[in-house]
């Protein structure tokens, strides 16, 4: 199988000229780490692998050029000037309407990639975790995380969750309401596995 764009050569091209160097690096180690738990938790490894390269595409954006895209896509008015939040939908949107993608597992990923979401796929899902544990990364707790990430994603991706949450808390910003209902549907996954045990 094979996925779906009509110029994978452009959105290369596109990839290399809108992100600086160290975002592209990030962006391959995220589209590794990806590839490794797509493995090791049974999702696709070529949407993996997709996802992960292009999740960012839209990150190093300037406010102004970030802002004529969710308004060109009619996304949100909260996304305005917040290009933390807004990188992801953007990306996604370019993904789709300006390189043909139309897996729509694979512009979910990229679009919740940074809040996460309820009722995600485990592509969703491992989008999200290797964001934050890929090689590249160089917090002090980043082998701990990668390990649980291999062994147990929810739990990986519920740590993450109450770590940004707390984060976000301390710094008197604003959470999302996908991160919050990600967080509280991630939790209830977890229990109901482990009481069906
Ligand atoms: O793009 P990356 O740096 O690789 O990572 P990312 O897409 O996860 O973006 C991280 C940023 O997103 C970080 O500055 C915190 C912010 N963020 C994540 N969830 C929320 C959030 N910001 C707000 N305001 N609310 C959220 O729920
Ligand atoms: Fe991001
Ligand atoms: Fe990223």
């Amino acid at each position: 199988m094979s996925i779906n764009c009509t110029n994978r050569e452009a959105l290369d091209d596109f990839l290399r000229t809108n992100l600086k160097e160290s975002r592209y690096r990030h962006s391959q180690g995220v589209e590794e780490m990806a590839v490794r738990l797509a493995r090791l938790h049974g999702a696709d490894e070529e949407k993996a692998a997709f996802a992960g390269r292009y999740h960012d595409i839209a990150k190093n954006f300037d406010t102004e050029t970030m802002d004529s895209y969710v308004r060109k896509y009619g996304l949100p008015e909260k996304l305005i000037g917040n290009n933390a939040l807004a990188h992801s939908k953007v990306g996604a949107e370019i993904l789709e309407h300006e390189f043909g993608v139309s897996d729509r597992e694979i512009l979910d990923a990229v679009r919740y990639h940074t809040t996460a979401c309820k009722d995600m796929t485990i592509l969703e899902e491992l989008i999200f975790v290797a964001d934050v544990v890929e090689d590249n990364r160089t917090y002090s707790d980043l082998e701990y995380y990668q390990n649980l990430a291999y062994t147990d994603l929810d739990k990986a991706c519920l740590e993450i969750l109450e770590y940004t949450i707390g984060s976000l808390t301390t710094r008197g910003m604003v959470i999302d309401i996908d991160t919050l209902e990600a967080r509280d549907w991630v939790l209830n996954k977890i229990k109901e596995i482990e009481n069906g045990k």
